[in-house]
């Protein structure tokens, strides 16, 4: 998001199901009563098990076993193998005081086609998991995507395919069916933005194609598997079940005062943040994305009728995962350093906006060489609030990933991450000072985990994970959070 305003021509007020009414008081530590204190993970970053009870290849299978594809040949095949070791995770989550874990569902696993009727044991991990959670008093918040898509699906035409939103409806029908009684918080997709533009337009993710026309039908069609999907878990789940969206909204900053360098925020703000919130929250696309693009995609083919009342079926909350901002400029065509952040490659993810540069913030950077900028979060939420005063926010991802290693006497000191969080929280604090309804904190992540085409070589986790053992070692951050948890706010 940016300061520049979407074009007139998208609708506005915010599809939510909540009013500013219902917005909880902020209690002496500055955070919202009843504030969700969480970590999250997502299935293929964590589980393993890739093969057990039926479970075929999702794109990231596929992928991650391409060679070339992921650092050293990694694979989720094992990952910090969640999927037997959850008891012992969730007893850490309970010592830790975590208060919601925030947990993906893999589609392979539950549906391994992606059509057709459930494989009720890949269902029982997810009923296990939660019943383990319930009972250890930690609310449980399913994603039910998270890059993960059946390979069949894929091969079928993937994203940029309209069947695929149906068969996402279909298998959101079944999981809400097995755990709506005792999941009380849903979100359908996880940054879609990923699934579309790095997914299709860069390729640095899983299917790793890269098509710029195939990114924006892929677009479209999450858009539309999203609002088909609340529509879907509105019917079966109980009437104080909560749905959502989490989507990893650009941060966006013009490099410099220039006109040239505010409209190529504006234009990455489009492509990257509004042709997600401009359907979902406001019931269009933004016009000037769709006259920009309109070479590549013929919108009004795409874009059947009923799909824009689909896609902005209210929601309860909006997820908003974020980790740094993005500084941008007009190209100046000398070949501008072009790290936006989400992985080298030929291929532009930002369709229509290709000639924009892309620049690196100064200051502090994790091993992401991402900047540490909590401001930037700030500001998020806080434009979300002008935009959408009556929008309840949930920020579910922030975090860091660092080098971290274990100490001889078998601790893993992590100050950065500690003042990163610090940093954030603080931001969110005062983002609700200034009005914003922000109902949740998810630290990402709560084991270090696949971290993509970068497989095991960042770790994220405030949980040490050594692959080789699967021993868990909570890092120095963990402990801090722990404390931050019981406070219900920050330390002085
Ligand atoms: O690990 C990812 C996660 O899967 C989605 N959001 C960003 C994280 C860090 O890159």
């Amino acid at each position: 998001m940016t300061a520049v305003r979407p074009e007139s021509g998208s609708r506005t007020g915010a599809a939510t199901g909540a009013t500013p009414s219902d917005s909880p008081s902020v209690s002496a530590t500055g955070f919202p009563t009843g504030f969700l204190w969480g970590a999250a993970t997502a299935s293929y970053q964590v589980e393993g098990a890739a093969t057990v009870h039926g479970r075929t290849p999702s794109i990231w299978d596929t992928f991650s076993h391409t060679p070339g594809k992921v650092r050293n040949g990694d694979t989720g095949d094992i990952a910090a193998d969640h999927y037997h070791r959850y008891r012992e995770d969730v007893a850490l989550m309970k010592d830790l005081g975590l208060g919601a874990y925030r947990f993906s569902i893999s589609w392979s696993r539950v549906q391994p086609t992606g059509r057709g009727p459930a494989v009720e044991q890949g269902l029982d991990f997810y009923r296990r998991l939660v019943d383990e959670l319930l009972e250890a008093g930690i609310t449980p918040v399913a994603t039910l995507y998270h890059w993960d898509l059946p390979q069949e699906l894929e091969d079928a035409g993937g994203w940029p395919l309209r069947d695929t939103a149906e068969r996402f409806a279909d298998y959101t029908a079944l999981v809400a069916g097995a755990l709506g009684d005792r999941v009380p918080m849903w979100t359908t997709l996880n940054e879609p933005w990923c699934s579309a533009f790095l997914g299709y337009g860069s390729g640095v993710h899983a299917p790793g194609r890269t098509e710029p026309a195939a990114t924006l039908r892929a677009a479209h069609h999450l858009n539309l598997a999203h609002g088909k999907g609340v529509q879907v878990l509105r019917g079966l789940l109980p009437a104080d079940a909560q749905t959502s969206i989490t989507l990893n909204l650009h941060q966006v900053r013009p490099l410099t005062t220039s006109a040239e360098d505010a409209d190529a925020a504006r234009r990455i703000d489009e492509v990257g943040n509004r042709v997600f919130t401009g359907p979902i929250l406001d019931g269009a696309y933004p016009e000037d994305l769709l006259r920009r693009t309109s070479s590549l995609v013929d919108w009004d083919e795409l874009v059947k009728p009923g799909d824009l009342e689909a896609i902005a079926t209210p929601i309860d909350v909006l997820g908003v995962n974020y980790y740094t901002p993005t500084i941008v400029s007009a190209s100046d065509g000398a070949g501008d350093s072009r790290d936006d952040g989400h992985g080298a490659s030929d291929h532009s993810p930002w369709t229509g906006s290709e000639d924009v540069a892309f620049h690196l913030a100064p200051g502090q950077r994790t091993a992401m060489n991402w900047a540490v900028d909590a401001s930037g979060l700030h500001a998020l939420l806080t434009q979300l609030h002008e935009e959408h005063p009556e929008l309840p926010l949930m920020v579910t991802e922030n975090g860091a990933a660092f080098d971290d290693y274990v100490s001889p006497e078998g601790r893993v000191e992590d100050p950065e991450r500690i003042a990163y969080l610090h940093s954030h929280l603080e931001a969110v604090r005062q983002a609700v000072a200034d009005g914003a309804d922000v109902r949740g904190y998810f630290l990402w992540s709560l084991l270090d985990n696949f971290e993509w085409s970068y497989g095991y070589a960042k770790r994220f986790g405030t949980v040490y994970v050594d692959y080789a053992t699967q021993r868990r070692i909570p890092k120095a951050s963990a402990h801090w959070y722990a404390d931050v948890i019981r406070r219900g706010g920050l330390p002085d």
